[in-house]
């Protein structure tokens, strides 16, 4: 009998005996975990005694209580623990508990040295021998199983409704009439940036070696981060994501002279009447093979373009209105839970989610540039390490659900400075200020849209009051401003 797991329900898994031999047959993309862990249901199979049965009373717990616990362990604790048993050596092998304990103490890392565990032993201890632990735990398989599948697969066949439009360019006409609500690709404007033919790895650690760069909750130089990119197994790599690099770069924005200019077609963005107040817009974005963005928006109801400079990114899709699967919101939309790390959502959910109205999908290759407009969920992952600039900003298009964004959500906004104490009215005041007539016109929709809403909703109260069981229509105004409808 052969057991399958949830990760990977239309593949056998292989006994014990068998599985680096069945492996190197049917799946030979697939190694044997260096530790001998193994998918718990080959434990029904196994007739040798396991491993976790030799854990005491912590063996009542599921195993990803144990790695929590855990996690509350210093350095010192967990080898200590490691050493007691060959189950305990394996999970205290997980290497996200050397990765959280080397994160936390916050010191630079002499070299990257394969794995958080090597990278942060190397001050204790250099030696650290795989040994066969012979353990049958889905926990500690997955993240292993999970970063060695190759994610190209997923952004192949993809059905032709779902493909996102590839334009060569677009004038900021169309952009604005047709094609601000949309995704789509550009293949041309990147092509003409001067760091699309300077920018590779070489170069920029040549240059940029010694700086440092935000990835996650640490600063790394450049160099730290480029050997632990091109050596890592992480499933989820730590990805390089930095807003301040146009200063550390020492770059100019712009189409004299400029590093890059941003596309045309998006034409002003309109947070730029805030100047210096203005929220984070614009990101270095590096990452290896697999590194990516789970499902989110994009802040503030900003849009957004995402320049790939080097590598190659899919793209999946989704409009505001439909939550992608795998994905929970709070009520207000405040809190967007992606539990699943991308290869486990791409492996869980990309099926169904293809098949699902509003799912658009595509790859945006070297030199091209992805649209992502306001409210847009998106998931991307990098099919090869990839160097990517990203924008965001509001297009004309989208006064609208910006200023709504800022006012109604204003527990959301994110990325002010802490002197901004009021978002919506700042930005407010300073689009008087720059683009008066802009602002008027929107209000007079805003106030044409309300009156229209209350009309409706006016109807809406006289059905229900006119089927009353008291009988009798009565005509209810919801409040002053009724008088002013037509
Ligand atoms: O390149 C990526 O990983 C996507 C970045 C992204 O989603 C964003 O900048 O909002
Ligand atoms: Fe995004």
């Amino acid at each position: 009998m052969r057991q399958t797991t949830s990760l990977t329900p239309k593949r056998f898994n292989p006994c014990p005996e068998h599985l680096d031999e069945e492996l190197t047959h049917s799946e030979p993309q697939i190694q044997a975990h260096p530790l001998g862990v193994r998918p718990s249901g080959n434990a029904w199979t196994s007739s040798s005694v396991h491993a976790r049965d030799c854990i005491g009373t912590l063996g009542t717990l599921p195993d990803e209580v144990i790695l929590v616990i855990l996690e509350w362990l210093e350095d010192l604790d967990l080898l200590r623990l490691g050493r007691t048993c060959r189950a305990f050596f394996a999970f205290t092998s997980s290497d996200d508990l050397w990765k959280a304990l080397l994160l936390r103490d916050g010191r630079p890392i002499s070299r990257w040295r394969g794995s958080w565990r090597a990278t942060y032993l190397e001050r204790l201890s250099p030696d650290v021998r795989p040994i066969d632990c012979r353990l049958y735990s889905d926990t500690l398989y997955r993240p292993f199983f999970c970063s060695q599948i190759n994610l190209s697969q997923f952004a192949t066949g993809t059905p032709s409704s779902n493909r996102i439009p590839r334009l060569t360019d677009l004038c900021q006409a169309d952009f604005s009439t047709s094609w601000n609500d949309r995704p789509f690709i550009l293949t041309n404007p990147v092509k003409k940036w001067p760091v699309f033919t300077k920018w590779c790895q070489e170069a920029l650690l040549h240059r940029y070696g010694d700086v440092e760069f935000r990835a996650e909750a640490v600063d790394w130089p450049l160099s730290t981060y480029i050997e632990y990119m091109n050596n890592t197994h992480d499933e989820s790599p730590l990805y390089l994501f930095d807003k301040d690099f146009i200063r550390k770069m020492n770059l100019s924005i712009g189409e004299k002279g400029g590093a890059y200019a941003p596309p045309e077609c998006f034409g002003d963005d309109l947070f730029a009447v805030l100047g210096e107040q203005r929220p984070d817009s614009r990101w270095l974005i590096i990452g290896p093979e697999r590194s990516g963005s789970t499902f989110h928006k994009d802040p503030n109801a900003t849009s957004a373009w995402n320049a790939v400079i080097r590598g190659s990114k899919y793209w999946i899709m989704f409009p505001g209105s439909i939550l992608p699967p795998g994905v929970f919101v709070s009520e207000d939309q405040s809190e967007v839970t992606s539990p699943l790390s991308i290869a486990e959502w791409l492996l869980t959910f990309h099926q169904e989610a293809r098949r699902m109205a509003g799912c658009v999908e595509g790859i945006c290759h070297e030199g091209e540039v992805l649209h992502v407009p306001s409210g847009w969920w998106h998931l991307v992952v990098n099919l090869e390490s990839a160097i990517a600039i990203t924008q965001n900003f509001i297009p004309r298009s989208h006064l609208k659900s910006a200023l709504e964004f800022l006012e109604k959500k204003a527990d959301q906004v994110s990325g002010f400075g802490n002197d901004v104490k009021d978002p919506y009215q700042l930005f407010l005041e300073k689009m008087k200020l720059n683009h008066s007539e802009m602002l008027e016109q929107h209000e007079q929709q805003h106030v044409a849209s309300t009156k229209k809403r209350k009309w409706e909703q006016l109807l809406e109260r006289g059905d229900k009051t006119s089927t009353d069981e008291k009988g009798g229509f009565r005509f209810d105004f919801v409040n002053d401003e009724a008088e002013d409808i037509p």
